[in-house]
């Protein structure tokens, strides 16, 4: 099975590179994910391809208009089902792991990437399942947001991660933030590995990275807890 992201955006080159690198170029060429791009501005209105118009009502800023996002999104599901039509707007729902374990177990799912004041309340009422922002700050546009997503959604893929216990011991996974990490050499600087690590004594090891997950979290995420 293939997990599918159709992204419609007005700006789809903003995304193309970390599309095109690393765990989400691999996820892809593996065949387990498949990601697909949507230049909004194809659905156009006019000989001009306009996508955007003022709002009714007054107030600044440029509104999406809804037809070509109707246009776009009623294509695309004329061809497949959709799990989810998720919306990447300031005023969304906060991501978080959990949410994104829940849609990473979808089949098929579209993005809607935001721009300017935001898109026609029509669209939302109609076609989005999903509202997301991700975290309290403004960007300019939802694409690096549409991208945010997609990689935590992307890694949880079954496959996708060579070592698949990998994603479990992240940070959030249990609600805890992940403890300190090493590699070599064991001293440098200076400064030490702690010895535990070193023991060989698995036991003792994973004592030691709970109680230092669970004073990480205390210290500096204590609403996690
Ligand atoms: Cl999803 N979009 C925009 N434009 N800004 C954001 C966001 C989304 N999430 C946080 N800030």
């Amino acid at each position: 099975m293939t997990f599918r992201i159709d992204i419609v955006s007005l700006l789809p080159e903003i995304m193309t590179s970390p599309f095109s690198s690393s765990i989400l170029k691999r996820a892809q060429k593996k065949g387990l994910v498949e990601v697909h791009m949507h230049d909004l501005r194809n659905f156009g209105e006019g000989k001009h391809k306009q996508v955007d118009d003022y709002a009714f009502g007054g107030g600044a800023g440029m509104v999406m208009l809804a037809n070509p996002i109707f246009e776009c999104i009623e294509n695309l599901k004329s061809q497949r089902d959709y799990d989810a039509v998720i919306y990447t707007t300031p005023d969304g729902d906060r991501f978080n792991q959990k949410l994104a374990n829940k849609l990473s177990l979808k089949k098929n799912i579209i993005i809607l990437c935001g721009h300017y004041k935001g898109i026609d309340q029509r669209v939302r009422d109609a076609l989005i399942t999903h509202e997301i922002s991700i975290g309290d700050y403004v960007l300019s546009g939802g694409e690096l947001a549409a991208t945010v997503i997609s990689d935590a959604l992307i890694r949880l893929v079954p496959g996708v991660l060579n070592d698949s216990a990998s994603a479990l011991t992240d940070s959030f996974q249990d609600d805890l933030l992940a403890p300190p990490i090493y590699t070599r050499p064991a001293e440098l600087r200076g400064m030490k590995v702690p010895d535990v690590l070193l023991s060989g004594d698995s036991k003792k090891i994973d004592a030691w990275k709970s109680e230092q997950a669970m004073k990480n979290t205390k210290s500096r995420r204590p609403d996690l807890l």
